[in-house]
């Protein structure tokens, strides 16, 4: 037997243990080293059941996902599933940590299941664009129904053993730790009581439910909206119902290979390995030290703040939170009880971790109690005097060796560095709205930063549960500065002639949450007009005369909260057309002497995304971000770029770089070299044939 697949005999008891680090992936090697043990089992006389295990931590965690678009050495996975489906000795599956996808396939194609208490299940194909490939739509409902079944392999959700053992997915939870020893015994009472093999697939499908497909198809196109994959696997459980399990079984794997060979698999696939990747820096070492952490300050307690200081008391952290004064500090506090008291209102959490969490902040309005920390996130007001008084003040109140992290969304973080004192301490840490909630975080590393901050910040995140991005010192970072070359882009088409109503369709249509115009609404136009205010010195006299968001702020015309912005809202806050907005275009144009025209959507697309991945090509040839994958994880987690397209850079790479290129030049020559100066790193790899992630 291979050293991936070890196999023992304990007296009746064959045990076949999987150890195929990290994740015990049914790499081409699982797989046969597991045909050969059943075929070993099945041939020896005094063997009367198997168990499948697996070592190290974690039962087998899906497919191997690098196999993928490769040729597979056979068995492939359902084969394999087929001989246990036909063993002849029952085949028990021991299960701890998280059993997924082709994981979970082959722990329903064992005939008995036994599982740890803290073993977690489920079918993330589907965050892959992939359909389960190995009986995941067959099996399933089966043993647990269409509820259950469909909830599973469409959201790629995960269930606890509870719920596994409710819904009839395993047979026995192993109470006492030692899964090896409890499965052992599990599978000598079977021999012991005569028990025999059983296959899901003897099972009947459960009653047909169309009214429950329907309502499903309906919600994963509005939730999931452009993405196949759910609606596939839609179709691959009504398999079970047109035709006999081994024949569904085979059009499901069918439905597989096709998903893994389309783009959309292909690009989640990209964002999967990207977002692990940017855990790994160029130049720094994993085994860099970290600065330790057990206290972290949070000056500033605005919505930002507040949101840093719920995000960072969730992962156990103790958090000393200093405001302006008392006032604010009370004021925020509310707010921070408001939210946790909703979410236990709504369920989402118990009264008891809330008064834990609740307990972990200590609120001061006087820096000098930072004094006691190793780490202090500053969230005060946008404005480079106030932020550089506090730096200049932190740098001597805090310890030598604290970190001291600007929350900036666009501020020269070299700047505090200096005002601090110390720059070698000095990084960003700049969390997105609401930061209690969106997973990214741009991690910045100024000019001076000590490679044990950065390495210290990126573990921290993780720590914290974001997803950390290493960006450079720039205006805007890499998410905000590719952002403005799309709000660019939407003020001068609606310059041009397009509605804003049609700009926010086609993004809206191409998979983002929102277009730019309804966003503007909801973060607030006035906050979109500070901002244009503060970088009015660099901008130019087109991006000047493009003034619509200061022409509402004016009106007193706020987005959402005001009810009126680029839509109307009616109080519950539903969007309807503005006629105050057609009436503005029109006079704006009127007033500048502006001849509008008709613009199709290609135009609207390939203007709004192309000049960020334009943009993002100048901010790899910086240096800003180290690879493409630093740029299409954090437009995919800070922006709401769809994942199935892969992110920017990979969606360029996708359409070629030489039709980018020759797009970027047609508007260079429309719109003028200010705008769509071809980046030159894009020229490079256009003329290579190469792209930017591979
Ligand atoms: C499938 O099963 C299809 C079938 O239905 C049909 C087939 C016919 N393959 O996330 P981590 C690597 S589709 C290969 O940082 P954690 C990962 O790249 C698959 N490699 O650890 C990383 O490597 P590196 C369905 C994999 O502890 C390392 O393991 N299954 C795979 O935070 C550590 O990963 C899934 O989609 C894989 N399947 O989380 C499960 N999985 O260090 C996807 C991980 O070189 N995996 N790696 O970057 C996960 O959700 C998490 O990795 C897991 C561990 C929860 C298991």
């Amino acid at each position: 037997m291979s050293h991936i697949v070890s196999y023992h005999v304990h007296g009746a008891i064959a045990e076949a243990v999987v150890d195929n680090p990290p994740v015990n992936a049914t790499s081409a090697s699982v797989r046969q080293g597991l045909a050969e043990a059943i075929r070993k089992a099945e041939a020896d006389p005094e063997v009367r059941a198997l168990v499948i295990r697996c070592a190290g931590k974690t039962f087998i965690a899906g497919a191997d996902i690098k196999e993928f678009g490769k040729p597979m050495a056979e068995p492939q996975l359902p084969a394999l599933l087929a001989m246990m489906d036909r063993a002849t000795k029952p085949i028990v599956a021991a299960l701890h940590g998280t059993v997924l996808g082709g994981g979970f396939e082959v722990a329903l194609a064992a005939h008995y299941r036994v599982a740890l208490p803290e073993t977690r299940f489920g079918f993330p194909e589907v965050k892959l664009g992939i359909v389960p490939g190995a009986g995941g739509t067959q099996r399933t409902p089966r043993l647990a129904g269409l509820e259950t079944t469909i909830k599973l392999t469409t959201e790629g959700g995960q269930i606890d053993v509870a719920k596994a053992l409710a819904s009839g997915l395993i047979d026995a939870i192993a109470e006492d730790g030692d899964l090896g020893l409890a499965a052992l015994a599990y599978a000598e009472k079977l021999v012991v009581e005569g028990q025999g093999p059983r296959s899901a697939g003897t099972l009947p499908m459960p009653a047909d439910d169309p009214a429950l497909f329907e309502e499903a198809r309906k919600a994963l196109s509005r939730k999931m909206r452009g993405q196949s994959a759910p609606l596939k696997i839609l179709d691959a459980i009504r398999l079970g119902y047109e035709m006999d399990f081994d024949a569904a079984l085979l059009q499901e794997f069918a439905l597989c290979r096709e998903s893994i060979a389309g783009p959309q698999s292909k690009a989640l696939r990209h964002m999967f390995a990207a977002e692990r990747e940017v855990a790994r820096i160029p130049g720094l070492p994993a085994d860099t030290p970290t600065r330790l952490i057990e206290r972290v300050g949070v000056i500033g307690l605005g919505a930002m703040g507040r949101g840093i200081v719920m995000a960072i008391v969730s992962a156990g952290l103790p958090v000393i939170a200093v405001g302006l004064d008392q006032e604010h500090v009370d004021a925020a506090m509310k707010a921070i009880g408001k939210m946790w008291s909703s979410s236990v209102a709504k369920g989402s959490m118990t009264q008891e971790a809330m008064d834990k969490r609740l307990a972990l902040i200590t609120t001061s309005d006087d820096m000098h109690d930072l004094a006691a920390t190793q780490l202090v996130v500053e969230a005060v007001t946008e404005d480079m005097a106030v932020k550089k008084a506090v730096f200049a003040t932190l740098g001597q109140v805090t310890q030598p060796d604290t970190i001291l992290a600007s929350n900036t969304s666009f501020l020269n973080i070299d700047m505090l560095a200096e005002a601090s004192g110390r720059p070698e301490d000095v990084c960003g840490m700049h969390f997105f709205n609401p930061a209690h909630v969106m997973r990214l975080l741009e991690n910045v590393r100024a000019a001076k930063t000590d490679r044990d901050v950065v390495a210290t910040i990126m573990a921290l995140g993780k720590r914290i549960g974001k997803l950390p991005v290493l960006s450079g010192v720039c205006d805007g970072f890499i998410v905000n500065r590719m952002l403005s070359k799309r709000s660019r882009e939407a003020f001068f088409l609606v310059e041009e002639g397009a509605s804003p109503a049609a700009v926010d369709r086609v993004l809206l249509s191409y998979g983002f949450p929102m277009g730019p115009f309804a966003l503007g609404d909801l973060a607030g136009l006035d906050v979109q007009a500070a901002a244009r205010k503060a970088r009015a010195a660099t901008a130019t006299e087109r991006e000047l005369r493009a003034d619509f968001v200061e022409q509402m702020v004016a009106e007193g015309r706020l987005g959402q909260k005001s009810g009126s912005g680029w839509y109307s809202y009616d109080e519950n806050r539903k969007s309807g057309p503005n006629p105050q907005t057609d009436a503005m275009i029109a006079a704006h144009a009127e007033r500048h002497g502006l001849k509008l025209r008709e613009i199709g959507e290609e135009e609207i697309l390939q203007r709004l995304l192309y000049a960020m991945v334009n943009e993002g090509a100048k901010l790899l040839s910086e240096g800003i971000a180290a690879r493409a994958d630093e740029i299409d994880v954090a437009m995919v987690n800070g922006l709401g770029w769809p994942s199935h397209s892969g992110g920017p850079m990979f969606w360029a790479d996708q359409i070629g770089l030489d039709k980018v290129l020759a797009a970027i030049e047609r508007f260079r020559a429309e719109q003028g070299d200010a705008y769509w100066t071809p980046a030159p790193l894009l020229v490079q790899y256009a003329g290579e044939g190469r792209g930017f992630t591979a």
